[in-house]
């Protein structure tokens, strides 16, 4: 067959397309290419190949909750419309009373993760936030709690009186051990945006930065917590630092990787000028080849990781950013596609149901996520139909989702072990 039977086919895609194969590194120009190119089919195609590979035959759900503390912020980032300024119509601060009661319904569902994060909450002491793990410790002592951006690290270091300013990494080293002991899981990914500083004064300029959200996230990997990443894109950024933000974290992971004892390549390509980090020394490891041995939960005794990069789309609606349209369809879809086939040593790339809505994040199945997320029941930072919206599915929707787009649905823990079920009592494999 030549490649006149396919004629949309870019014939610019078939060196990446070669390169895919062999489990190479991709360029940021091929991400270009990749973002740029008319014959979007043949990049889906391509990042479902990588997903297949990864992950054959199956889909990751997990059962969860997320519980928003309190919409109480300093800052006023121009894409969200979650904040609250104290003594504004609708701001809300939960107590421990309120915190234990959705730690015991999260239990009592059968839960298996409760996400929880919130605003940079200036009137909170650092206890509170001890003090809420403890108590979710208590009434939900199987319930992995996966908490805390980046962001409100760097500000429960502030409020503890332990940040300083030329050097994030021991605050926060500081308020890490004292959280973990008290009960935290692993981190979320939110808070990333993209690392950009263009787009960080536009968009969100009172916020940490790049450096200060992978310091975090670095000294989250050495204390052996695992984290996840996200990127928020289609409000002012541009598809070229959508590109340079992949790079960033892919660099970020091939050092942690390099700490938990994988090789890598030391010839291979590394995009100049990108991560002026002199941490992040590490050979370029990737993980999307045949074969390739994924990091497990049992190696966080030396370090962490990150697990799974999701990105997630603007939603315009209610924030200072209202006039902008935010991303739509193929847009989203060929997204998951780019960042499947860029980050090539991330285990898992997930498609948040919440934000894509559940028939988009069947389709991106197919387009190299592996992870749809969970059954969340309440999700406050942003509403798909409107306020006041009771998001929450159950686990026959995802199932069915799952099934029809062709793999077996395979209930995770956070750490993405297999769950087994016997009603709402659960164990790992
Ligand atoms: O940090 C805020 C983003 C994030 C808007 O780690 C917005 O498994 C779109 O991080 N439009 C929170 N996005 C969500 C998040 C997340 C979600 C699911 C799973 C995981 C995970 C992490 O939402 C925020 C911010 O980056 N956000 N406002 C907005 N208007």
């Amino acid at each position: 067959m030549t490649t006149a039977a396919l004629p949309n086919l870019d014939t610019q895609l078939l060196p990446i397309a070669e390169k895919v194969h062999r489990g190479e590194r991709l360029t940021l120009d091929d991400g270009w290419i990749l973002y740029t190119t008319p014959d979007i089919w043949t990049v889906l195609e391509l990042a479902k190949s990588v997903r297949d590979r990864m992950h054959p035959g199956v889909a990751y759900y997990n059962i969860n909750r997320h519980l928003n503390y309190s919409n109480v912020c300093a800052l006023s980032c121009k894409f969200c419309e979650f904040y609250r300024k104290k003594g504004q119509e609708g701001e809300y601060t939960r107590d421990l009373d309120y915190i234990r009661a959705e730690g015991k319904k999260a239990a009592e569902s059968g839960a298996t993760e409760m996400h929880i994060v919130g605003g940079l909450n200036p009137y909170l002491p650092f206890e509170y936030y001890t003090d809420m793990l403890k108590a979710l410790r208590e009434v939900a002592p199987s319930v992995h709690l996966k908490a805390f951006t980046a962001v409100e690290l760097v500000h429960l270091a502030r409020i503890a009186k332990v940040y300083k300013k030329n050097d994030t990494k021991a605050g926060v080293r500081w308020v890490l051990e004292r959280l973990k002991e008290a009960g935290l899981g692993s981190l979320p990914g939110g808070g990333a945006e993209v690392f950009d500083e263009r787009v960080h004064k536009e968009a969100f300029k009172t916020k940490i930065g790049a450096h200060e959200w992978l310091d975090v996230h670095l000294v989250a990997h050495e204390v052996g917590l695992n984290s996840n990443c996200t990127m928020l894109y289609g409000h002012v950024d541009k598809k070229a630092e959508r590109l340079r933000h992949m790079e960033i974290l892919r660099r970020s992971q091939d050092q942690a990787l390099h700490r938990l004892g994988y090789t890598g390549d030391p010839d291979a390509y590394i995009a100049d000028g990108i991560v002026e980090s002199e941490q992040i020394n590490a050979p370029v490891i990737t993980l999307n080849i045949d074969d390739a041995v994924l990091p497990t939960p049992e190696m966080s005794s030396r370090g962490g990781y990150y697990q799974t990069i999701t990105p997630l789309p603007f939603f315009p609606d209610g924030s200072e950013l209202e006039h902008l349209s935010g991303p739509a369809g193929l847009e989203n879809l060929r997204t998951i596609a780019v960042t499947r086939l860029m980050l090539d040593n991330f285990p898992h790339v997930k498609a948040f149901w919440i934000m894509q809505t559940l028939p988009m994040a069947q389709l991106m199945l197919e387009a190299g996520a592996d992870d749809i997320d969970g059954t969340v029941v309440w999700y406050d930072i942003t509403k798909a139909v409107g306020e006041g919206t009771h998001q929450e599915t159950t686990e026959l929707d995802l199932h069915r989702a799952i099934e029809e787009a062709g793999y077996e649905p395979v209930e995770r823990d956070t750490l993405y072990r297999r769950v087994s079920r016997d009603g709402n009592s659960w164990s790992v494999e």
